[in-house]
């Protein structure tokens, strides 16, 4: 039998050898040997995942490698997401979500998406290349209690400040938590624009949405 760094090592590997089938086999025998889905995809399917981007940067991969690596670790995740442990009771949190304007980078957001709904939040995905006025129209609508903005270009990163900007003109800044991530944020640029927490993984996200709100 597979020890547990093993299959998390072939899990990754599936992604970055764009290997779909290999991912899914890997993901059933990791599911069978009782090891947790959540160590599944962040040490296995993001590290794939990571590890492709960073072969990208290099120039080793192409745009249709990474598509194809990025469709290998969707198998996985569909696979392991059903047996992360589900939230159970508390206050229902509604958030939205979405990438900025000008930005079709949605792999890391859509990471954020699925880790704050295993963590019992409703999530409105308003998907990538977000017109910006949308953000602030959809959280009045929907009475969200925070706004969630991604984006990995410095060329966009702007758009989550116009947003800010738009929610103090619509009268809701004060009714919902801003919080910002992606490649090229930190910590001091959300500081900058008034948003109310920066997070640089999708773990952390969901622990920033509770500290803010107030949940334990
Ligand atoms: Co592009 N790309 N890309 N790309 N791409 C980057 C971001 C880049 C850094 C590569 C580079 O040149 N070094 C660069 C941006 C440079 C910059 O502005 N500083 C870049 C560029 C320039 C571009 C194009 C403009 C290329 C071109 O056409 N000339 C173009 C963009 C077009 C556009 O959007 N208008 C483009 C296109 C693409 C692909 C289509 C090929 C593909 C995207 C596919 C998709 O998303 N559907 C792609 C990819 C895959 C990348 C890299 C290689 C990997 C990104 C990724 O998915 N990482 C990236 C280089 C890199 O980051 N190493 C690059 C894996 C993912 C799990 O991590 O997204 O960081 P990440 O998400 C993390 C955290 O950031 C955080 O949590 C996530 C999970 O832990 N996080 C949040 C993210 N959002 C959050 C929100 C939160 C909290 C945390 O709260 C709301």
């Amino acid at each position: 039998m597979s020890t547990k760094e093993e299959l998390l090592k072939r899990l990754s590997d599936g992604v970055v050898d764009m290997e779909e089938d290999d991912v899914a086999e890997a993901a059933r025998e990791y599911l069978d040997a009782g090891y947790p889905a959540y160590d599944g995809i962040m040490e296995g399917l993001v590290d794939g995942m990571n590890r492709a981007g960073q072969l990208y940067e290099e120039e080793e991969y192409f745009v249709t490698d990474i598509l194809l690596c990025s469709d290998a670790m969707y198998v996985g995740l569909d696979i392991l997401r059903p047996h992360l442990p589900a939230v159970e009771g508390g206050r229902k949190v509604k958030g939205i979500i979405g990438g900025v304007e000008g930005d079709t980078h949605d792999i890391g957001k859509n990471l954020v998406k699925i880790m704050m709904e295993t963590a019992g939040f409703e999530m409105i995905d308003l998907g990538r290349d977000v017109p910006l006025q949308k953000f602030v129209d959809v959280a009045k609508e929907e009475q969200v209690q925070f706004v969630g903005m991604s984006t990995l270009m410095t060329t966009t990163m702007e758009g989550m400040a116009t947003v800010i900007r738009l929610l103090e003109e619509a009268g809701i800044r004060e009714q919902v938590k801003v919080i910002v991530g992606g490649g090229p944020l930190s910590q001091k640029y959300a500081e900058k624009i008034g948003a109310d927490g920066y997070s640089p993984n999708a773990v952390e996200a969901v622990r920033l949405v509770k500290n803010l709100l107030n949940i334990a």
